[in-house]
This record gives structure tokens, C-alpha cells and sequence, in this order.
């Protein structure tokens, strides 16, 4: 056996003697760097490998990797008893003080936005419409087309959006294509329902007009559906939500899938009607589109416009918050600002 060989086992010993007489991880730490650092003699031989003759060298190099292995195994399993005794002592001396009082958690709320239409859902539940859930990603026949606005109509400018690499899937500018979706799934029984949710449009931003915002589309179709029961509805839908002093007004108007057509407005409640800027002046607020449903899109939702007729409106949620709460900005409903959302 060459000196080499026989200091190295001699290391061997020695290094195997003092990390068996170690009692802490800082003193574990100390004899890696003795016997495992840069100047070990098992990482200096490694570096001088170069310096022993063709014949010593696999038997110098087995020799310090073995010195080396047996090192490392020995120092993990005595890592881990030393952490195991470390972690025991700690969870032995330090003692939880479980009557310290915790930390409050803070509560969320509704948004006011849910709260309308939680309202609405009760309103309506009330009356006996269902709640119908039509996609938000549309397309441009149930958008435009079935509702009686054609390809390249001017009328399109109107409900101008957000359109997707596929140019006949766009972002719904109401939730007036639910109309369509839901006659073709209730066909041929009586519909009633309110359809909620999610509009964008491409839009200039103010008080009352954001690019995105929710509606609810009220639908009834059966035999013997007139004007009157549209207005009868409305109406008692908007004294049901803003209270029996509520002024509303029906204004002639003109959507391509209703006819005849009409806009509600509410009275506004910022100005009491001598007009201001979130009603552009005008003492009124529109709240939304009606009509008598349009003899083309009963068809296109599979009723026979002979036999049966229908309602339709379409009514911003958000500006029903707005009247509601008093809010005098649209933005602020969506600018997740706390110290505005806490008031509800
Ligand atoms: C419509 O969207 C029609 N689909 C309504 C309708 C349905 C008519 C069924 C007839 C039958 P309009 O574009 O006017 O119509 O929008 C209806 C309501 O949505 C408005 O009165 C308003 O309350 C709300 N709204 C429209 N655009 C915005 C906007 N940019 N920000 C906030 N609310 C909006």
C-alpha cells in the first residue's frame, strides 16, 4: 500500500472517529469543511491526480473515493439524527400560547351590482320568470342576424364591440341573443324569463357609459301577449325596485327586433328632473330597450308569429344600481375601490 493509500485510510478514521463525538449542526457544519471542504485531504488529492504515475493512479483514485463516499453517507444520516433531536428540543421548549387572541378576518360583501340583482332575481322570481344563463362569447348571427339586423345593416353601428380572430364570434353587446336561445329551448311551451348578465361595447366612457356592463333581458312569449302586459310588468317591476313614488315614462323608439318599440326612462334621482350631468341634461335616466318581439325573430326561434306573440326588454343593471344607491359615476363600480365598496 502506497503513503497515499495509508493516509488516506488513517483520514478515514479519524474523520469517521470525531463526527461520531458531534452533538449540534453547527459543529457538523465545521467538520464538513475539515474532512468534505476545498482543503481536505480527500478534495486535494482529487485536485492532484494529474501529479501520480499511470500505475498509482486508479489505486489513489479509488482509495480517496471511497474515503469520500463513506464521508458523505455518514455525515447525511448524522445530519438527520441532529435535525430530528433539534426540531424535538424546539417543539419541547417552545410551548404554544393558544390565549392569545387572533386576527380578525376582514368580511367581504356583495357587490352592489349583486345586490340589484339579487333583487331582481326576487322581483321577477316573484312574477314567475325562470333565470336563463346565455353565453357571454356569441355569435354574429345570434347577436345581430336572428334579432332582424342583417350583414353590414347601418344598425349594427349601434351595438358596435369586441370582435375575435374568428369573424363570427364576437363579445355580446346585450343579452338580447339569449331571446333567440331560449325560445329555441323552450319551443313550443309558453317562455318567461330574464336573462342576466355581462354586455361590452365599444364605447365612449362617461357617467352612465362603460364598455362593460351588465344588462337583464326580460322575455314572454304565449298566445294573446299584447303591449299592455309588457307596460303592466315594467311598470311593476320598477316600483317594486325604486319604490311606489318611481316616474318612469315609455318613449317611442326603434330596435330592428321589436316592433312597435319603446325606451323606458326613470326619472332622474340625482337632479329631480331639471337635468345634470349624469342624465346629459335631460331630467331622465334610460334604463332600457322594449318592444313587442318582432314577427322575424319569433321565427327564427321556431314560433309561429300567427299564433303566438311576445315581450321583450333589455335592462341595464348597472344603471339600476346607479338609481338605486345614488351613485352620481358609473366608473366607480368597477375601479375596485374599497373605501366605495364598503358603503354597501
Ligand atoms: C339594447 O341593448 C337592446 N337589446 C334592448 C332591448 C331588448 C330592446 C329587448 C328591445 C327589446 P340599448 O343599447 O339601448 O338596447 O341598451 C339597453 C340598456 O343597457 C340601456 O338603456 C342602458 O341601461 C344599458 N346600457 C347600454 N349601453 C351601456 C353602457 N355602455 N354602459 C352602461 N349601460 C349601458
Amino acid at each position: 500500500m502506497s503513503e497515499i493509500e495509508l493516509n488516506l485510510q488513517t483520514e478515514q478514521e479519524k474523520g469517521l472517529q470525531s463526527l461520531a463525538a458531534i452533538n449540534s449542526l453547527p459543529e457538523l457544519e465545521v467538520w464538513k469543511q475539515s474532512f468534505l471542504g476545498k482543503s481536505s485531504l480527500v478534495m486535494t488529492t482529487f485536485g492532484k491526480m494529474g501529479s501520480f504515475s499511470k500505475e498509482e493512479r486508479p489505486l489513489v483514485g479509488k482509495a480517496v473515493n471511497a474515503v469520500k463516499v463513506a464521508f458523505e453517507a455518514a455525515f447525511a444520516s448524522k445530519e438527520e439524527v441532529l435535525k430530528r433531536d433539534a426540531l424535538l428540543q424546539s417543539m419541547e421548549s417552545e410551548k404554544l400560547d393558544v390565549s392569545l387572541p387572533g386576527r380578525a378576518a376582514r368580511r367581504g360583501r356583495l357587490h352592489p351590482i349583486n345586490l340589484s340583482l339579487r333583487e331582481i332575481y326576487r322581483i321577477f322570481g316573484d312574477m314567475g320568470f325562470q333565470v336563463y344563463s346565455s353565453p357571454e362569447v356569441e355569435t354574429d348571427d345570434m347577436n345581430f342576424t336572428y334579432l332582424n339586423i342583417p350583414p353590414y345593416h347601418p344598425s349594427r353601428d349601434m351595438w358596435d364591440t369586441f370582435y375575435t380572430e374568428d369573424e363570427n364570434v364576437l363579445l355580446r353587446t346585450h343579452t338580447s341573443p339569449g331571446q333567440v336561445r331560449s325560445m329555441r329551448e323552450y319551443y313550443p311551451n309558453p317562455v318567461r324569463v330574464i336573462l342576466p348578465g355581462a354586455c361590452m361595447r365599444y364605447e365612449q366612457l362617461d357617467q352612465s357609459h362603460e364598455i362593460e356592463f351588465m344588462q337583464f333581458e326580460l322575455l314572454v312569449v304565449d298566445k294573446g301577449i299584447t303591449f299592455a302586459d309588457l307596460k303592466g310588468t315594467i311598470e311593476d317591476f320598477t316600483k317594486r325596485m325604486f319604490g311606489p313614488g318611481a316616474d318612469t315614462r315609455f318613449r317611442p323608439s326603434h330596435f330592428p327586433f321589436t316592433e312597435p318599440s319603446a325606451e323606458l326612462d326613470m326619472a332622474c334621482v340625482f337632479c329631480g328632473g331639471s337635468g345634470c350631468g349624469v342624465c346629459h341634461g335631460t331630467g331622465w335616466i334610460e334604463l332600457g330597450g322594449c318592444g313587442m318581439v318582432h314577427p322575424r325573430v319569433l321565427q327564427y326561434g321556431g314560433y309561429d308569429p300567427e299564433v303566438y306573440s311576445g315581450f321583450a326588454a333589455g335592462v341595464g343593471i348597472d344603471r339600476t344600481t346607479l338609481l338605486r344607491y345614488h351613485i352620481d359615476d358609473i366608473r366607480y363600480l368597477r375601479n375596485n375601490d374599497i373605501r366605495f365598496l364598503e358603503q354597501f
